[in-house]
């Protein structure tokens, strides 16, 4: 792994109805993630935090069938510049959300760097919804639907024109919340999915070395997208679409263990941070455990 990273905030916070996910960039810096990650001798840029529109409505716009449309690619417009500037300068990207409109723009950005990118995206849900078959209106269950080319054209063209991302080159990891349009689109795009039922029975080393070994044979750069949510409640309660039945701590740790010694990824974004559901802080101290062991903090 590049060991000159560069860190960005993505305060997004209007493509979901509860107030506090735009904290998640700064919750995240207060768990001591720069700290711990120095320690690890890794070189860090902290570019701050994105600007983003901040007011929206909870109203779905009856011509689009989504909240906020505006404000969510404008936002999305401003951070994939962003990190098609840090990635040009030779850093490895590492994104703070934010909801997780967030990955449309992150990916976005990345695709300039990248002919044929791969998607890790652990989460309890697959975010594959479009303002047609969405039964909240709310954009971060859509973003990686636009990455691979389904919804509103303005999503879709986001960050230059067309899909981003291959649906073959996507593996989706802990799923356990998916509405009946997105079986279908997981169906007709052949998404690799592995659901927690697939995780139970197979477990989780299997299933990371299945994915590690799937994308290492066909991308040139993997971005891994983990939504908070991903990881069980128990672990992550400071989070506005809590799922229970998730990977536990220490099974979301081996698998950033094992990603950490594939050196597979190019880029990471945390998202779904909300600290004002949680006034431990217990839910970024997760994300930071996350993160220092992807870049390879180790118990002994
Ligand atoms: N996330 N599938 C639900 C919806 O409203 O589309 C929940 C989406 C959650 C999105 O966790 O990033
Ligand atoms: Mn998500
Ligand atoms: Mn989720
Ligand atoms: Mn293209």
């Amino acid at each position: 792994m590049n060991q000159k990273l560069g860190i960005i905030g993505a305060p997004i916070t209007i493509a979901q109805p509860n107030m506090g996910v735009d904290l998640g960039p700064d919750a995240i810096r207060h768990a001591d993630l720069v700290e711990r990650l120095k320690n690890l001798k890794i070189t860090i840029n902290d570019y701050g935090n994105v600007s983003v529109p901040m007011t929206g409505t909870n109203q779905i716009d009856p011509e689009t069938s989504l909240k906020n449309l505006n404000e969510v690619s404008q936002g999305n417009e401003n951070i994939a510049e962003k990190v098609k500037e840090i990635k040009s300068k030779g850093d490895f990207p590492l994104i703070l959300g934010g909801d997780h409109s967030i990955a449309i723009g992150t990916i976005a950005g990345l695709h300039h760097h990248y002919q044929n990118m791969g998607v890790i995206w652990y989460d309890a849900h697959p975010d594959l919804n479009t303002g047609q078959i969405s039964p909240s209106g709310n954009i971060h269950g859509m973003s990686l639907a636009a990455s691979i080319g389904i919804g509103h054209d303005r999503l879709i063209n986001l960050g230059g024109k067309g899909p981003k991302v291959d649906p073959k080159n996507v593996v989706i990891i802990g799923a356990r919340s998916i509405d009946e349009g997105e079986k279908e689109i997981i169906r007709e795009n052949g998404i690799k999915v592995f659901t927690m039922h697939d995780i139970d029975r197979l477990g989780m080393d299997y299933v990371m070395k299945n994915s590690i070994e799937y994308l290492e044979e066909q991308t040139d750069g993997v971005h891994l997208s983990l939504d908070v949510d991903g990881i069980d409640p128990a672990h992550t309660p400071g989070t506005g679409t809590p799922v229970e039945g998730g990977p536990s701590y220490r099974e979301t740790r081996y698998a950033m263990q094992l990603l950490h010694e594939s050196d597979l990824l190019t880029s990471v974004e945390v998202v779904e941070v909300n600290p004002l559901l949680d006034n431990q802080n217990k839910t970024a101290e997760v994300a930071v455990d996350m993160l220092t062991t992807l870049f390879g903090e180790k118990y002994l």
